[in-house]
């Protein structure tokens, strides 16, 4: 019998993979660094097989890297809950589980784990207390965040050590991508559809100096696809057009996907996994934040733009500014417009991105923080 504390984190799946990844993400890392024998519950398998490829089809339990990952369906198990119980994502607990919680003494910690924002709002809002309207329980919302008044971020212990056994060469040789030239922008692009994408691929095709666009498989690839006039896209294809050379990439399971955002010297990311891997990457990259109603969005967008760029030069800051807000607006002739500003002050974005990253370092570990939490008891 296992002495690990068992800890119930439970995931649904909206869309896309961001979800899951952060779940998966943060169950590993529980496992691996904190000893907790997590119980990850996922209501879409079939994403997070995505990510984890070793994870079988047809499986409702299974057990990866110390993770039981299991199936959260309609008709509850009878189960008894472990001593922490996270709720990702304002996710709504099986009634049954609820009640099971209720039953125990003490009680599980019950933590709500909210999304990511820069917003200064979360700070007043992280840890704080909401009781149960009924049951004899009390959720505790948990916020992630960039600064030492939220939860903090995900990092692993051993990621400078896995970035620096990094090998561009082996990368680029197992996805047949030929190596670097002289004055070559190799830049990952990984994100929603966007209708300013075909103008900035346009640019890129202009040079100077070629671009190679390393694309995973996904929602971007449609764009791809009008862009050369062609009707379908795989991992494995190759396109050209002038100075651009665009490879679709199979999606990766997630450990590798970090490789992806080393070899690149300008990185697209998206949602909330991605972006905060960019940033642990140091490399200069362009956010295509997530769309949320009453464009709720502009305003994380901007709450992060303001933290990222303090101390930034003022106009490196401004380039940077316009380029992102353009492409959030999809806004083809402003990408493009903007472009060439943006690539001129890449190595500047580079320099300020490991200052930003060493500062978020300075954080303990959301997965550490989580711990601490709940082991400490509740302030
Ligand atoms: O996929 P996303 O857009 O996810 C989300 C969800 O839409 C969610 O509902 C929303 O709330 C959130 O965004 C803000 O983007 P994200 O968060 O970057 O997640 C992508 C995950 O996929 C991340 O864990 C990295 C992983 N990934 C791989 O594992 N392999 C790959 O090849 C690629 C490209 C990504």
């Amino acid at each position: 019998m296992s002495l690990q504390p068992r800890w119930d984190i439970f995931c649904p799946v909206v869309d896309n993979f961001g979800d899951v990844g952060v779940c998966w993400r943060l169950a590993r890392q529980l496992a691996r660094e904190e000893g907790i024998a997590p119980r990850l519950w996922v209501d879409d398998l079939a994403s997070a097989r995505r990510l984890i490829p070793s994870l079988p089809s047809n499986a409702l339990c299974h057990l990866v890297e110390g993770v039981e990952i299991r199936s959260w369906q309609t008709c509850f198990p009878l189960v008894e809950p472990g001593p922490v119980v996270i709720a990702a994502f304002a996710a709504t607990l099986p009634e049954g589980f609820l009640e099971a919680m209720a039953g125990c003494v003490p009680p599980p910690r019950w933590i709500n784990l909210e999304y990511l924002s820069a917003e200064d709002w979360v700070a007043g809002c992280h840890r704080l207390p909401s009781p149960h309207p009924r049951l004899p329980l009390v959720q505790h919302f948990f916020f992630p965040g960039f600064d030492r008044f939220t939860g903090g971020l995900l990092r692993e212990g051993d990621y400078a050590w896995r970035r620096s056994a990094f090998q561009e060469s082996v990368f680029l040789k197992a996805g047949g991508i030929p190596s670097r030239q002289p004055g070559e922008l190799f830049i990952s692009l990984f994100c929603y559809e966007n209708p300013a994408l075909q103008g900035l691929l346009s640019a890129w095709g202009q040079g100077p100096g070629r671009v190679t666009c390393l694309v995973p498989e996904g929602r971007a690839l449609p764009d791809i696809c009008d862009f050369f006039g062609i009707s379908a896209l795989k991992a494995g294809d190759r396109l050209t057009k002038d100075h651009l050379v665009v490879h679709v990439l199979p999606f990766v399971e997630q450990t590798r996907y970090d490789e992806l955002l080393w070899a690149c010297d300008l990185n697209f990311v998206r949602g909330e996994d991605s972006f905060v891997r960019a940033q642990w990457a140091e490399k200069p990259f362009v956010w295509h934040i997530y769309r949320q109603e009453d464009e709720a969005h502009l305003k994380k967008l901007a709450a992060f733009l303001s933290r990222f760029c303090a101390g930034l030069d003022p106009e490196v800051r401004s380039v940077l500014q316009t380029f992102w807000v353009a492409w959030n607006q999809g806004d083809g002739q402003a990408v493009v417009a903007s472009w060439p500003a943006f690539r001129k002050a890449l190595a500047a974005l580079a320099a300020h991105g490991e200052a930003w990253s060493a500062r978020l370092q300075l954080m303990e570990s959301l997965s550490a923080q989580l711990v601490r939490f709940c082991k400490d008891g509740i302030e």
